[in-house]
Protein backbone atom coordinates (compact mmCIF):
# COMPACT_ATOMS: atom_id res chain seq x y z
CA UNK A 1 0.00 0.00 0.00
CA UNK A 2 1.12 3.29 -1.09
CA UNK A 3 0.23 6.46 0.94
CA UNK A 4 1.10 10.12 0.43
CA UNK A 5 0.92 12.61 3.40
CA UNK A 6 0.99 16.11 2.93
CA UNK A 7 2.38 17.99 6.48
CA UNK A 8 3.90 15.06 7.31
CA UNK A 9 6.33 16.82 9.47
CA UNK A 10 3.89 18.44 11.78
CA UNK A 11 2.99 16.56 14.78
CA UNK A 12 0.44 14.47 13.18
CA UNK A 13 2.46 13.33 9.82
CA UNK A 14 4.73 12.52 12.18
CA UNK A 15 2.67 10.14 14.29
CA UNK A 16 0.83 9.32 11.08
CA UNK A 17 3.88 7.96 8.83
CA UNK A 18 5.51 5.91 12.28
CA UNK A 19 1.77 4.14 11.92
CA UNK A 20 1.89 3.56 8.54
CA UNK A 21 5.26 2.33 8.20
CA UNK A 22 4.83 -0.04 10.66
CA UNK A 23 2.13 -1.53 9.00
CA UNK A 24 4.04 -1.90 5.83
CA UNK A 25 3.21 1.14 3.86
CA UNK A 26 5.06 3.09 1.11
CA UNK A 27 4.89 6.16 2.84
CA UNK A 28 5.21 9.53 0.67
CA UNK A 29 5.45 12.69 2.49
CA UNK A 30 5.09 16.08 0.97
CA UNK A 31 6.56 19.26 2.43
CA UNK A 32 7.30 23.22 1.60
CA UNK A 33 10.86 23.72 0.92
CA UNK A 34 12.73 25.75 3.57
CA UNK A 35 9.42 26.63 5.46
CA UNK A 36 9.95 23.61 8.17
CA UNK A 37 12.77 22.42 10.10
CA UNK A 38 11.27 18.40 10.48
CA UNK A 39 12.33 17.93 14.01
CA UNK A 40 9.46 15.64 13.99
CA UNK A 41 10.55 13.55 11.28
CA UNK A 42 14.38 13.46 11.98
CA UNK A 43 14.09 9.58 13.07
CA UNK A 44 11.84 8.22 9.56
CA UNK A 45 13.65 10.96 7.16
CA UNK A 46 15.43 7.52 5.69
CA UNK A 47 12.31 5.14 5.75
CA UNK A 48 9.93 7.81 4.07
CA UNK A 49 9.96 9.66 0.53
CA UNK A 50 9.52 13.53 0.69
CA UNK A 51 8.36 15.56 -2.03
CA UNK A 52 8.31 19.03 -2.31
CA UNK A 53 4.69 20.87 -2.59
CA UNK A 54 2.30 23.39 -1.77
CA UNK A 55 -1.17 23.59 -0.69
CA UNK A 56 -0.89 27.36 -2.49
CA UNK A 57 0.15 25.73 -6.40
CA UNK A 58 -2.24 23.34 -8.03
CA UNK A 59 0.77 22.06 -10.68
CA UNK A 60 2.74 20.58 -8.24
CA UNK A 61 -0.12 18.32 -6.24
CA UNK A 62 -1.31 17.23 -10.12
CA UNK A 63 2.46 16.33 -10.71
CA UNK A 64 2.74 14.67 -7.95
CA UNK A 65 -0.87 12.40 -7.84
CA UNK A 66 -0.04 12.11 -11.61
CA UNK A 67 3.11 10.14 -10.80
CA UNK A 68 2.44 8.02 -7.47
CA UNK A 69 -1.01 7.38 -7.88
CA UNK A 70 -1.48 6.51 -3.45
CA UNK A 71 -3.69 3.89 -2.42
CA UNK A 72 -4.57 6.69 0.66
CA UNK A 73 -3.91 10.51 0.96
CA UNK A 74 -3.76 12.00 4.16
CA UNK A 75 -4.01 15.79 3.73
CA UNK A 76 -3.05 16.93 7.03
CA UNK A 77 -1.21 20.49 5.74
CA UNK A 78 -2.62 23.93 6.40
CA UNK A 79 -2.08 26.97 8.65
CA UNK A 80 -3.39 25.40 11.91
CA UNK A 81 -2.61 28.01 14.18
CA UNK A 82 -6.00 29.95 15.36
CA UNK A 83 -5.15 32.73 16.49
CA UNK A 84 -2.53 33.49 13.68
CA UNK A 85 -5.32 33.48 11.35
CA UNK A 86 -6.96 36.67 12.81
CA UNK A 87 -3.61 38.66 11.21
CA UNK A 88 -2.86 35.86 8.08
CA UNK A 89 -6.72 35.63 7.05
CA UNK A 90 -6.00 35.42 3.34
CA UNK A 91 -2.84 32.91 3.56
CA UNK A 92 -5.15 30.78 5.61
CA UNK A 93 -8.12 30.59 3.09
CA UNK A 94 -5.65 29.84 0.51
CA UNK A 95 -3.77 26.66 2.17
CA UNK A 96 -6.24 25.60 4.41
CA UNK A 97 -9.34 25.89 2.38
CA UNK A 98 -8.82 26.83 -1.18
CA UNK A 99 -5.67 23.92 -1.40
CA UNK A 100 -8.07 21.62 -0.50
CA UNK A 101 -10.07 22.06 -3.83
CA UNK A 102 -6.85 22.27 -5.73
CA UNK A 103 -6.83 18.67 -4.16
CA UNK A 104 -9.46 17.80 -4.78
CA UNK A 105 -9.31 17.90 -8.34
CA UNK A 106 -6.06 16.74 -8.60
CA UNK A 107 -7.06 13.55 -7.42
CA UNK A 108 -10.49 13.56 -9.49
CA UNK A 109 -8.04 14.05 -13.09
CA UNK A 110 -4.99 12.23 -11.77
CA UNK A 111 -5.98 9.56 -9.19
CA UNK A 112 -9.78 9.32 -8.96
CA UNK A 113 -9.04 5.54 -6.89
CA UNK A 114 -7.30 7.11 -3.96
CA UNK A 115 -9.14 7.63 -0.91
CA UNK A 116 -8.77 10.81 0.87
CA UNK A 117 -8.88 11.77 4.64
CA UNK A 118 -9.08 14.98 5.26
CA UNK A 119 -8.40 16.74 8.64
CA UNK A 120 -11.60 18.67 9.37
CA UNK A 121 -11.44 20.48 12.54
CA UNK A 122 -13.80 20.63 15.73
CA UNK A 123 -13.19 24.66 15.71
CA UNK A 124 -15.57 24.77 12.87
CA UNK A 125 -18.54 24.24 15.48
CA UNK A 126 -17.61 27.49 17.34
CA UNK A 127 -20.10 27.96 19.93
CA UNK A 128 -22.68 25.55 19.47
CA UNK A 129 -23.72 23.65 22.14
CA UNK A 130 -21.64 20.96 23.10
CA UNK A 131 -21.24 18.08 23.29
CA UNK A 132 -20.86 18.35 19.33
CA UNK A 133 -21.90 15.52 16.75
CA UNK A 134 -21.38 15.04 13.24
CA UNK A 135 -25.27 16.62 12.70
CA UNK A 136 -24.29 19.70 14.99
CA UNK A 137 -24.13 22.76 13.02
CA UNK A 138 -20.70 24.51 11.95
CA UNK A 139 -20.54 28.22 13.05
CA UNK A 140 -17.13 30.07 12.12
CA UNK A 141 -15.79 32.17 14.96
CA UNK A 142 -11.84 32.72 13.56
CA UNK A 143 -10.60 32.87 9.62
CA UNK A 144 -9.16 29.06 10.47
CA UNK A 145 -12.60 27.50 10.54
CA UNK A 146 -14.59 29.51 8.07
CA UNK A 147 -11.15 27.82 5.92
CA UNK A 148 -12.32 24.28 7.27
CA UNK A 149 -15.84 24.68 6.41
CA UNK A 150 -14.98 25.18 3.07
CA UNK A 151 -12.24 22.77 2.91
CA UNK A 152 -15.04 20.61 4.85
CA UNK A 153 -17.92 21.28 2.22
CA UNK A 154 -15.85 20.85 -0.50
CA UNK A 155 -14.81 17.46 0.22
CA UNK A 156 -18.40 16.31 0.96
CA UNK A 157 -19.68 17.90 -2.24
CA UNK A 158 -16.38 15.99 -4.51
CA UNK A 159 -17.91 12.99 -2.47
CA UNK A 160 -21.37 13.06 -3.84
CA UNK A 161 -20.50 14.60 -6.69
CA UNK A 162 -17.77 12.40 -8.55
CA UNK A 163 -17.99 9.40 -5.82
CA UNK A 164 -14.27 10.08 -4.70
CA UNK A 165 -13.92 7.78 -1.57
CA UNK A 166 -13.19 10.88 0.63
CA UNK A 167 -13.36 11.26 4.47
CA UNK A 168 -13.52 14.44 6.93
CA UNK A 169 -11.91 13.22 10.41
CA UNK A 170 -13.63 16.14 12.68
CA UNK A 171 -10.80 16.36 15.08
CA UNK A 172 -10.93 17.50 18.67
CA UNK A 173 -7.95 18.96 20.18
CA UNK A 174 -4.99 16.32 19.93
CA UNK A 175 -2.02 17.20 21.61
CA UNK A 176 1.43 15.61 22.53
CA UNK A 177 5.24 16.13 23.28
CA UNK A 178 5.48 17.52 19.28
CA UNK A 179 2.82 20.03 19.46
CA UNK A 180 4.22 23.16 18.53
CA UNK A 181 4.65 25.54 21.00
CA UNK A 182 2.35 28.52 20.27
CA UNK A 183 -0.43 26.04 20.86
CA UNK A 184 -1.42 26.19 24.37
CA UNK A 185 -0.99 22.92 26.33
CA UNK A 186 2.63 22.61 24.77
CA UNK A 187 3.17 25.94 25.96
CA UNK A 188 1.75 25.76 29.36
CA UNK A 189 3.64 22.45 29.74
CA UNK A 190 7.20 24.09 28.71
CA UNK A 191 7.08 26.75 31.05
CA UNK A 192 6.01 24.62 33.75
CA UNK A 193 9.07 21.96 32.91
CA UNK A 194 11.25 25.42 32.85
CA UNK A 195 9.84 26.54 36.07
CA UNK A 196 10.12 23.63 37.83
CA UNK A 197 14.09 23.86 36.92
CA UNK A 198 14.23 27.20 37.67
CA UNK A 199 14.71 28.56 34.18
CA UNK A 200 11.35 30.76 33.99
CA UNK A 201 9.41 32.87 36.53
CA UNK A 202 6.20 33.81 34.57
CA UNK A 203 3.45 32.01 32.46
CA UNK A 204 1.71 34.74 30.49
CA UNK A 205 -1.79 33.24 29.01
CA UNK A 206 -5.23 34.42 27.47
CA UNK A 207 -8.26 33.41 28.21
CA UNK A 208 -8.03 30.49 30.59
CA UNK A 209 -11.49 29.57 30.57
CA UNK A 210 -12.03 28.32 27.60
CA UNK A 211 -12.84 24.21 27.38
CA UNK A 212 -11.21 22.09 24.83
CA UNK A 213 -11.81 18.14 24.72
CA UNK A 214 -7.81 17.05 24.90
CA UNK A 215 -6.57 13.96 23.52
CA UNK A 216 -3.30 12.29 22.80
CA UNK A 217 -2.35 12.93 19.07
CA UNK A 218 -1.49 9.10 18.32
CA UNK A 219 -4.42 7.60 19.07
CA UNK A 220 -5.99 10.41 16.35
CA UNK A 221 -4.41 9.05 13.75
CA UNK A 222 -5.05 5.53 14.02
CA UNK A 223 -8.96 6.81 13.61
CA UNK A 224 -7.93 8.80 10.06
CA UNK A 225 -6.33 5.28 8.86
CA UNK A 226 -9.53 3.40 10.51
CA UNK A 227 -12.00 5.54 8.42
CA UNK A 228 -10.09 4.82 4.86
CA UNK A 229 -10.57 1.05 5.76
CA UNK A 230 -14.16 1.42 6.39
CA UNK A 231 -16.51 -0.04 3.13
CA UNK A 232 -17.82 3.73 2.21
CA UNK A 233 -16.48 7.15 3.04
CA UNK A 234 -18.26 8.90 5.49
CA UNK A 235 -17.23 12.00 8.21
CA UNK A 236 -16.70 10.95 11.71
CA UNK A 237 -16.30 13.13 14.96
CA UNK A 238 -13.24 12.04 16.76
CA UNK A 239 -12.58 13.49 20.28
CA UNK A 240 -12.61 11.78 24.18
CA UNK A 241 -16.25 13.34 25.09
CA UNK A 242 -14.18 15.12 28.27
CA UNK A 243 -13.84 18.66 28.16
CA UNK A 244 -11.78 20.46 30.36
CA UNK A 245 -10.56 24.16 30.56
CA UNK A 246 -7.62 25.85 30.38
CA UNK A 247 -7.19 26.30 33.95
CA UNK A 248 -7.91 22.59 34.67
CA UNK A 249 -4.87 21.90 32.15
CA UNK A 250 -2.54 24.38 34.12
CA UNK A 251 -3.39 23.00 37.69
CA UNK A 252 -3.10 19.47 36.96
CA UNK A 253 0.40 20.03 34.80
CA UNK A 254 1.79 22.34 37.94
CA UNK A 255 0.31 19.93 40.56
CA UNK A 256 2.79 17.40 38.94
CA UNK A 257 5.72 19.44 39.95
CA UNK A 258 4.16 20.41 43.04
CA UNK A 259 3.81 24.45 42.77
CA UNK A 260 0.98 26.05 43.36
CA UNK A 261 0.14 27.60 39.78
CA UNK A 262 -1.40 31.07 40.78
CA UNK A 263 1.69 32.24 41.98
CA UNK A 264 3.07 31.91 38.33
CA UNK A 265 0.02 32.37 36.19
CA UNK A 266 -0.76 36.25 34.33
CA UNK A 267 -3.79 35.17 32.68
CA UNK A 268 -5.88 37.76 30.52
CA UNK A 269 -2.70 38.71 28.69
CA UNK A 270 -4.02 41.14 26.00
CA UNK A 271 -1.95 40.08 23.31
CA UNK A 272 -3.06 36.23 23.84
CA UNK A 273 -6.83 37.49 23.50
CA UNK A 274 -8.36 36.94 20.28
CA UNK A 275 -10.95 39.07 18.33
CA UNK A 276 -13.23 36.08 19.30
CA UNK A 277 -12.53 32.36 20.54
CA UNK A 278 -14.41 29.13 20.99
CA UNK A 279 -16.08 28.67 24.74
CA UNK A 280 -16.73 24.94 24.59
CA UNK A 281 -15.58 22.11 22.70
CA UNK A 282 -16.32 18.76 23.83
CA UNK A 283 -17.14 15.72 21.04
CA UNK A 284 -19.90 13.14 21.07
CA UNK A 285 -17.81 10.71 19.78
CA UNK A 286 -20.00 7.81 19.45
CA UNK A 287 -20.31 7.33 15.81
CA UNK A 288 -16.54 6.76 15.75
CA UNK A 289 -16.86 4.52 18.87
CA UNK A 290 -19.52 2.76 17.55
CA UNK A 291 -18.44 2.47 13.58
CA UNK A 292 -14.71 2.56 13.93
CA UNK A 293 -14.34 0.84 17.60
CA UNK A 294 -12.44 4.04 17.97
CA UNK A 295 -11.61 4.59 21.46
CA UNK A 296 -8.47 7.16 23.07
CA UNK A 297 -6.15 5.28 25.67
CA UNK A 298 -4.61 8.36 27.38
CA UNK A 299 -6.32 10.43 30.26
CA UNK A 300 -6.77 13.93 30.40
CA UNK A 301 -4.21 13.49 33.41
CA UNK A 302 -1.75 11.15 31.60
CA UNK A 303 -1.51 13.30 28.51
CA UNK A 304 -0.34 16.44 30.82
CA UNK A 305 2.17 14.09 32.54
CA UNK A 306 3.51 12.88 29.09
CA UNK A 307 3.88 16.49 28.43
CA UNK A 308 5.68 17.86 31.33
CA UNK A 309 8.19 14.98 31.90
CA UNK A 310 9.33 15.29 27.97
CA UNK A 311 9.71 19.17 28.48
CA UNK A 312 11.75 18.92 31.80
CA UNK A 313 13.94 15.67 30.46
CA UNK A 314 14.68 17.86 27.12
CA UNK A 315 14.84 21.15 28.75
CA UNK A 316 17.44 18.76 30.73
CA UNK A 317 19.77 17.95 27.66
O1 LIG B 1 -4.11 25.58 21.91
P1 LIG B 1 -4.97 26.50 21.12
O2 LIG B 1 -4.26 27.53 20.33
O3 LIG B 1 -5.89 25.58 20.23
P2 LIG B 1 -7.25 25.85 19.43
O4 LIG B 1 -7.46 27.28 19.14
O5 LIG B 1 -8.34 25.15 20.17
O6 LIG B 1 -6.98 25.12 18.04
C1 LIG B 1 -6.37 23.84 17.97
O7 LIG B 1 -7.37 22.84 17.99
C2 LIG B 1 -8.26 22.84 16.86
C3 LIG B 1 -9.25 21.72 17.05
O8 LIG B 1 -10.40 22.23 17.67
C4 LIG B 1 -7.45 22.68 15.59
F1 LIG B 1 -8.27 22.66 14.52
C5 LIG B 1 -6.45 23.81 15.48
O9 LIG B 1 -5.66 23.63 14.31
C6 LIG B 1 -5.55 23.77 16.70
O10 LIG B 1 -4.84 22.56 16.68
O11 LIG B 1 -5.98 27.26 22.09
C7 LIG B 1 -6.87 26.59 22.95
C8 LIG B 1 -7.56 27.60 23.85
C9 LIG B 1 -8.17 28.80 23.13
O12 LIG B 1 -9.44 29.08 23.64
C10 LIG B 1 -7.23 29.95 23.44
O13 LIG B 1 -7.84 31.22 23.45
O14 LIG B 1 -6.59 28.14 24.74
C11 LIG B 1 -6.79 29.55 24.83
N1 LIG B 1 -5.54 30.18 25.24
C12 LIG B 1 -5.37 30.87 26.42
N2 LIG B 1 -4.13 31.37 26.48
C13 LIG B 1 -4.39 30.23 24.57
C14 LIG B 1 -3.49 30.97 25.35
N3 LIG B 1 -4.03 29.69 23.36
C15 LIG B 1 -2.75 29.89 22.94
N4 LIG B 1 -2.39 29.33 21.75
N5 LIG B 1 -1.85 30.63 23.66
C16 LIG B 1 -2.16 31.20 24.86
O15 LIG B 1 -1.34 31.85 25.50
Amino acid sequence: MKALITGIDGQDGSFLAEFLLEKGYEVHGMIRRGVNPMVNIKHVEDKVILHYGDMATENQLSLLLHTLKPDEIYNLAGQSDVAASFEIPEYTGDVTGLGVARLLEAIRSFSPASKLYQASSSEMFGNSTPPQSESTPFRARSPYSAAKIYAHNMVVCYRESYGLFACCGILFNHESERRGFKFVTRKISHAVARIHLGKQKVLELGNMNSKRDWGYAPDYVRAMWMMLQQGKPDDYVVGTGVAHSVTDFVQVAFDYIERDWTRYVKSNTDKYIRPSDVNYLAADPSKANDILKWEPSVSFEELVKIMVDYDIKKECQ
